[in-house]
């Protein structure tokens, strides 16, 4: 190659490198760019890891919806949501996981009361606070968790249970007439623990037949198995005490499968229906239509709740301990307009 063509090429080939060089230098230089834009977003969200305890009802869906619709980056957080599917073991793995992620909040909506002593140990020792939404943890220390929001279970049953004293003394229905079955819970969750006892003692103080007590797991589809399985062993129920809506919708299939109508005129021989919740739509028409008697309201959106509840953390406030949503009670049945439990009056609301 000739000297002067030689130079050239050289020449030629500096110019390539040299462009591709500012061009690598420019494209690394908006990446940091970027990377500084993204952990500045990202320093300023807080982040929140959320044990949901699993997708078992109604209640559970909009409970699940109200807490992604709450914690987003435009309300300034980052969530990492995780289904615990029903398993406290898988809970307590997705607390792990937050720890290790060094989230800046947990939020944890327990499936039973008992078993969270060492996780919520090891959260406190990384120093991240822990809400408890909906039901309860029974810790060994109070202090191993920040502070609860959910509902007063047992005033709920109290409820239900004032309801149905009510409407059987407006019939003149005797109490040992009140032949009852209770289609439980998740057993050892806050949710039937408080329901089941707001029926139990009533059942003790008023003397009315409590004949059994089982669990339908919170689900339409153990509701409808266990039902069946009631009626097949008794056949004088006159009320069906579901702890859900869910539930009560199982139930109801199994006793008109079995032949028997649902509604309020129990010394007809119809099976009376009251339940939890008043989330789902399908239930709310049963309770228009009289196919469920009574619905004590079950509040699931808790998202805004929590928020607030870290926005106190978060500018050095204690919130209070335990915090408990004020709730209603459905029935479209006109005999009972309203009923007294713990001394405060409540109306009965249209469903
Ligand atoms: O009533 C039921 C759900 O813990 C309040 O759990 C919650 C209960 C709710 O599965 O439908």
């Amino acid at each position: 190659m000739n000297k002067y063509i030689k130079s050239a090429v050289i020449a030629i080939i500096m110019v390539i490198v040299f462009v591709a060089g500012c061009a690598t230098v420019s494209d690394s230089k908006k990446k940091n760019i970027q990377n500084e834009l993204t952990e500045d977003t990202a320093d300023r969200l807080i982040t929140v890891g959320f044990s949901q305890l699993g997708a078992e009802s109604d209640w559970r869906s909009a409970n699940t919806e109200s807490m992604l619709g709450t914690f987003t980056p435009e309300a300034g957080y980052s969530l990492i949501y995780k289904n615990g599917q029903q398993k406290q073991a898988n809970q307590i793995t997705a607390i792990r996981m937050f720890i290790q992620q060094e989230v800046d909040y947990i939020v944890l909506a327990p499936s039973t009361e008992d078993g969270w002593d060492s996780v919520l140990g090891e959260a406190r020792e990384a120093g991240i606070p822990v809400i408890v939404v909906d039901r309860k943890v029974n810790a060994s220390d109070k202090n191993l968790y920040s502070c609860w929001v959910g509902s007063d279970f047992e005033l709920e049953g109290k409820k239900v249970a004032a309801w149905i004293k009510e409407y059987a003394d407006s019939q003149g229905i005797a109490s040992e007439d009140l032949h009852i079955v209770n289609i439980q819970g998740s057993i050892g969750s806050t949710a039937q623990i408080g329901r089941s006892r707001g029926l139990a003692n009533a059942a003790r103080t008023n003397g009315w037949d409590l004949m059994a007590e089982v669990s339908g797991d919170f689900t339409e589809t153990k509701g409808r198995e266990v039902m069946g399985a009631l009626l097949k062993r008794f056949d004088n129920i006159s009320i069906v005490y579901c702890e859900n809506d869910n539930e009560a919708i199982g139930a109801i299939d199994a006793i008109e499968a079995a032949g028997y109508k649902v509604g309020k005129n129990i010394k007809n021989g119809e099976i009376m229906v009251v339940s939890f919740d008043g989330v789902n739509e399908k239930a709310l028409q049963y309770a228009r239509d009289g196919k469920i008697s009574c619905i004590a309201e079950c509040n699931p959106h808790h998202g805004p709740r929590v928020d607030a509840l870290i926005k106190t953390l978060e500018n050095g406030g204690t919130p209070d301990k335990f915090n408990y949503v004020d709730e209603k009670i459905y029935s479209s049945v006109p005999d009972v307009k309203s009923i007294v439990v713990d001394g405060r009056q409540y109306e009965i609301e249209q469903p």
